[in-house]
Order: structure tokens, then C-alpha cells, then sequence
């Protein structure tokens, strides 16, 4: 990879939210609430096999629980190779298609070649560990409604 200079440019907006895999999400948001988190939202994103939970403070990112759904999904494999803990961080984005064009013409392996669902209809993708020192960096475009 190329030295690199300021790729996203205008496209990043800021930290998003952190991703913290779990092995159970019921346990997972009782853990964050008991520390002070409020629960703003849950669902299953059956293409990433997931169970999801966002875990909010009134100002700052916020915390996304992930829980696996089945053995095939990238947090089942994630929990079994390094346990629960710190899995991405992400960040918003204005445009998400705009974004991985800048990325992929910087030599930056983005994860999907079209962007995915992510949640509360937001359009997602991941920059590969291996181009960001070991840590999944997730891109997410929120939905306008
Ligand atoms: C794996 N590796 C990681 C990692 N997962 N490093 C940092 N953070 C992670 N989360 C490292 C692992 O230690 C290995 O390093 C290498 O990558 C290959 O690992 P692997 O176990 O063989 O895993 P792969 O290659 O099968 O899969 C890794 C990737 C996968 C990143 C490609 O996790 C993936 O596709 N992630 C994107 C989708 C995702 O995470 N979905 C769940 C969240 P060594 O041993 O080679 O050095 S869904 C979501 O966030 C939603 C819905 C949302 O926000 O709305």
C-alpha cells in the first residue's frame, strides 16, 4: 500500500460507533445498562447473522453489541479465535459508495464490492484489519429518513 493522504477527505464525518462482539446480547446490554448505557435500538441483520443491540450515552459514539446468530457468522468466529471484546470501530460517512471508490483507488481492501445493510437501514463496509494495523474499520451511511 502507498503512503496515504487524507483518503476519505469531506466523506468522513466522524466516529460512529464501536463494535464489541458477545456471546449472548441479552447479557451483553444488561452488562452496558448496568454501567449506564440506555438500549436505542435492537435488530437482526440475517446477512451479517447477527443480533444486534446499539447501546447510547447522551453525547458521544455510541456502543453496538453483536451477538452471533448462527456458527457462520464472522462474530461465531471472532468469539471462538479471540473471545468476546473489541471486534470495529465505525465511521460515519456521507456517501458510502463515494467513500469506497476513494479507498479502493488508494489500494485500501474494502470488504464488499457493493455496500451491505447495516443498521436502522444504513449502507455499510468494512476496510479489511490487514490495511489498518489490525483493527476491522466499518463505514456506515445512515439512512436519511
Ligand atoms: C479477524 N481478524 C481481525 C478481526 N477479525 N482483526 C481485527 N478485528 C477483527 N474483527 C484477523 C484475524 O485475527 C486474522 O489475523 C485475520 O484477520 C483473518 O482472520 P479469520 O479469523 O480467518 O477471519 P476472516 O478472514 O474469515 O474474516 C475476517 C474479516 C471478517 C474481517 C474479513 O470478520 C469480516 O468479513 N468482517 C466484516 C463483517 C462483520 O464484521 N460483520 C459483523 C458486524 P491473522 O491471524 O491472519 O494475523 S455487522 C455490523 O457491524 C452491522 C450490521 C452494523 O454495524 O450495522
Amino acid at each position: 500500500m502507498e503512503s496515504l493522504k487524507n483518503v476519505l477527505g469531506d466523506t468522513l464525518i466522524g466516529l460512529d460507533h464501536i463494535g464489541v462482539a458477545v456471546p449472548n446480547l441479552d447479557e451483553g446490554i444488561a452488562q452496558w445498562t448496568g454501567l449506564g448505557l440506555t438500549q436505542t435500538h435492537q435488530e437482526i441483520n440475517e446477512e451479517q447473522h447477527v443480533a444486534e443491540a446499539m447501546m447510547s450515552i447522551p453525547s458521544g459514539v455510541s456502543i453496538q453489541l453483536l451477538a452471533p446468530t448462527d456458527e457462520e457468522s464472522t462474530i461465531a468466529k471472532f468469539l471462538n479465535k479471540q473471545g468476546p471484546g473489541l471486534q470495529q470501530i465505525a465511521f460515519a460517512v456521507t456517501d458510502i459508495n463515494k467513500a469506497m471508490e476513494l479507498l479502493k483507488n488508494a489500494g485500501i481492501t474494502v470488504l464488499y464490492e457493493t455496500a451491505k445493510s447495516g443498521t436502522s437501514g444504513s449502507s455499510i463496509n468494512f476496510i479489511h484489519p490487514k490495511d489498518m494495523g489490525g483493527v476491522l474499520v466499518e463505514l456506515v451511511q445512515h439512512s436519511k429518513s
